[in-house]
């Protein structure tokens, strides 16, 4: 048999292939017609046979020409069924998809209610020119207790209120005032700092949590006084809890201020009259204040003759539960229940 007739037969059949192939609707035609061509006793390997009986020389060529023809074939029965599972894709997406739905916002995430109050209690005094001081989480008993003028025999020294690494070295902090000392350390004079962050104490109630936040501030300067400390407190309060709130000082103690004082505001709910939220008292209290205990200033190498100040520290749980109002155990800032996160989204 003349090669070049094998040539031109092949060629017809891939055209008969391709001319057929376009009339096919469904996956199963499409393969069995692919297979009446390329299975073992499909037109292709029927012609193929007579492929032993070209002379040597011409084999070459009619063999790359069964190659070509095959790989066309499969080709054009691939693009075929790729094109028929597309449009059974399109057919299903037509019936089953309702693009006047609304669609889903994705969860987007947003500040801890305890972050929203911490940022705005620190921009008030940033506002009156206070600059942010930090400390360590893991603090000494020197800073913590020692240099803050702390007896010996303190109860908050006892294994029972501190949560000690090393008994009597080092401590998770139980308050932010030894940041205090460490910014007198380091810092030049004068010095106007509040000082953020956690703080740890073996505490577990509905008002009470092993683990919370306070926000310490420290004024060293010549000729500060306690009308100051009240000044800036009285305007802190207010921009917080309302310019009709109404404040009072009263007298407490600290080891490390001299004299020491309470801020407390009129309680928000029953406005003095006595309820659940104030314990009848009439009142609420926010913070611990204190002109800094000239041993304090002594102790970090300030002469007390010639400078003085006020420090103060405030509990950001508690006045988060005061601000958004409803929340009746601290427990809920910490739980990181989303439901009850997202409330505060803004
Ligand atoms: C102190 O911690 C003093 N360092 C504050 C201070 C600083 C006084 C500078 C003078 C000068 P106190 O132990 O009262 O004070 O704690 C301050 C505030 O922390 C409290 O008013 C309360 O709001 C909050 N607080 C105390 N314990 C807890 C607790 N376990 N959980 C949540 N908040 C607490």
């Amino acid at each position: 048999m003349d090669p070049q007739e094998i040539i031109a037969q092949l060629r017809a059949l891939t055209d008969g292939f391709e001319r057929q192939l376009s009339g096919l609707e469904s996956e199963q035609s499409i393969r069995e017609h692919q297979a009446a061509f390329l299975s073992k006793k499909g037109s292709l390997a029927q012609l193929q046979a007579l492929l032993g009986k070209l002379p040597q020389e011409s084999r070459k060529e009619v063999g790359a020409a069964f190659n070509e023809a095959k790989q066309r074939i499969a080709s054009q029965a691939h693009d075929a069924l790729t094109a028929l599972a597309k449009q059974a894709e399109a057919a299903y997406l037509q019936q089953y998809t309702d693009l006047s739905l609304p669609g889903r916002r994705p969860t987007i995430g947003h500040m801890h209610p305890l972050s929203i109050v911490l940022y705005d209690i620190v921009d008030v005094f940033v506002s009156m020119g206070f600059d942010v001081a930090l400390g360590p989480e893991i603090e000494t008993d020197l800073y913590n207790f020692e240099k803050l003028n702390f007896p010996a025999d303190h109860p908050a020294r006892d294994m029972q209120d501190t949560l000690f690494i090393e008994e009597g070295k080092t401590l998770l902090r139980t308050h932010t005032s030894p940041v205090q000392v460490r910014t007198m350390l380091q810092r030049p004079l004068p010095i106007q700092v509040v000082a953020p962050g956690a703080v740890y104490r073996r505490d577990d109630d509905p008002t009470h949590s092993p683990m919370f936040f306070q926000v310490e501030g420290l004024l060293v300067d010549k000729g500060v006084h306690f009308g100051h400390l009240k000044g800036v407190l009285d305007a802190f309060l207010h921009q917080v809890f309302g310019a009709d709130v109404t404040t009072r000082f009263r007298p407490s103690f600290f080891p490390f201020t001299e004299p020491s004082a309470e801020a407390d505001i009129q309680c928000i709910v029953c406005r003095g009259k006595g309820c659940r939220l104030c314990s009848q008292t009439g009142w609420i209290e926010i913070l611990g204040c204190g002109m800094v205990d000239p041993n304090v200033l002594a102790g970090v190498g300030i002469d007390p003759e010639v400078y003085t100040g006020f420090a103060f520290g405030l509990g950001v749980d508690r006045i988060a539960m005061l601000r958004y109002e409803g929340i009746t155990s601290i427990k809920l800032f910490y739980e990181n229940d989303p439901r009850f996160l997202g409330c505060f989204a803004r």
